[in-house]
């Protein structure tokens, strides 16, 4: 039986841990909205497929579909992948998933933030999103995980952890009128304090250029491990993203993690720019409520929204003139894990990359002796 729980991680204490610590798996869900994914998503299906199975070489995948989409997903996805019916809007599992928080003695539980398509009514992507908010819920039902209901509006690719008591975000989406409109900066800390178990919260200002979630952290920078943080950069003085990565420098460079540490940095060069063709653009059936897209559109791109897996690191590959130098840049930041690139340009097509598409469950019974 899942209960749903009126206190709060913390005061149970329970925390989030970092994603690079052990799972015990990795939820996803199945693209078909033909207002938002080219061709009716089969181009990107076949992305999230190969996504899917890059993950299942390290720890197991299950796939939430729609009942029409079951036997083209069954069709396409590795035979290692569990796929599971469930109703979505859209596919994006970081964000409507629920964000797993663990215990000393090893048990694991889940928060549902309410969900409102990355803005709600003013700005949102799309609407209506009911089912989307319900997917948290589902996955936590299947995995049997008691659940707490935050009270914000709060998406998992906007908070990143370092399990050690510090979570990074923005200005730009946590604060955002769109999401939380009555709630001031200390409220919201206090929520993040209550419901990922942290004590402190580095605040970065904008994400990346032309985020259409509102400046997602996943998209902009990431804990490696406790104590250090991978950047996306450019040394373009002439891109809009140069201020932006260099006020998030700064930021970083000035903070102090929940230990007292201060953070060790490395820059992941964007690919790019990057703009969505024509072609592209075409393949997208307009619908009303939905945020139409057009050829030439600037694509938020970014190295940084990549997956930790168990022993593993799968990586957007993005751009055949940057693609080697993120791998191996990559590859320095995680040596005892194995990197692998997918092509995810049809992922990025969509808003987002393979670690808005993705969502790890935490390994259960693994007793933890710190508690942040
Ligand atoms: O950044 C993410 N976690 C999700 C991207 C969602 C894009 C919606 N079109």
């Amino acid at each position: 039986m899942t209960l749903t729980l009126t206190t709060t991680p913390a005061a149970d204490g329970f925390w989030m841990p970092g994603e690079f610590e052990a799972h015990a798996g990795c939820w996803m869900l199945w693209p078909e909205r033909p207002d938002n994914w080219r061709e009716a998503g089969r181009p990107a299906q076949h992305a999230f497929a190969a996504v899917a199975a890059a993950i299942a070489a390290f720890e197991p995948v299950t796939v939430g579909v729609s009942s029409s989409e079951f036997q083209v997903a069954r069709a396409l996805l590795d035979p290692r992948i569990r796929v599971v019916e469930i109703s979505h809007d859209d596919c994006w599992m970081r964000d409507v998933g629920p964000t797993f928080v663990v215990d000393r003695r090893g048990a694991v539980r889940g928060v549902d933030w309410h969900f409102n398509a990355w803005g709600g009514l003013q700005g949102g992507l799309y609407f209506p999103w009911d089912q989307d908010d319900l997917v948290a819920r589902k996955v936590l039902e299947i995995e049997s995980r008691d659940r707490y209901r935050a009270p914000i509006v709060n998406e998992g690719g906007a908070i990143h952890v370092d399990g050690e008591g510090t979570a990074l975000v923005t200005e730009e989406c946590l604060l955002n009128v769109n999401r939380n409109p009555l709630l001031s900066r200390e409220r919201v800390e206090a929520t993040l304090r209550d419901y990922l178990g942290v004590t402190t919260v580095i605040w970065l200002g904008k994400g990346v250029f032309n985020d259409e979630t509102d400046g997602h952290i996943d998209n902009l920078a990431c804990f490696v491990r406790p104590g250090e943080v991978c950047l996306t950069w450019t040394d373009n003085k002439r891109d809009p993203q140069y201020r932006i990565s260099l006020d998030a420098w700064e930021r970083l460079k000035d903070a102090l993690d929940a230990r007292g540490r201060r953070l060790k940095v490395t820059k992941l060069t964007m690919p790019g720019p990057l703009t969505l063709a024509a072609k592209e653009a075409s393949g997208i059936i307009a619908r009303e409520g939905t945020k139409p897209r057009a050829g030439g559109e600037r694509l938020a791109a970014s190295y940084v929204n990549f997956y930790i897996a168990n022993g593993g690191v799968v990586m957007p590959l993005l751009d055949p003139h940057t693609d080697r130098a993120a791998a191996s840049r990559l590859k320095r930041l995680f040596p005892d894990r194995r990197v692998v690139g997918v092509p995810a340009r049809e992922v990025l097509l969509g808003g987002g990359n393979i670690h808005c598409i993705t969502q790890q469950v935490p390994a259960a019974g693994v007793k933890r002796l710190a508690s942040p």
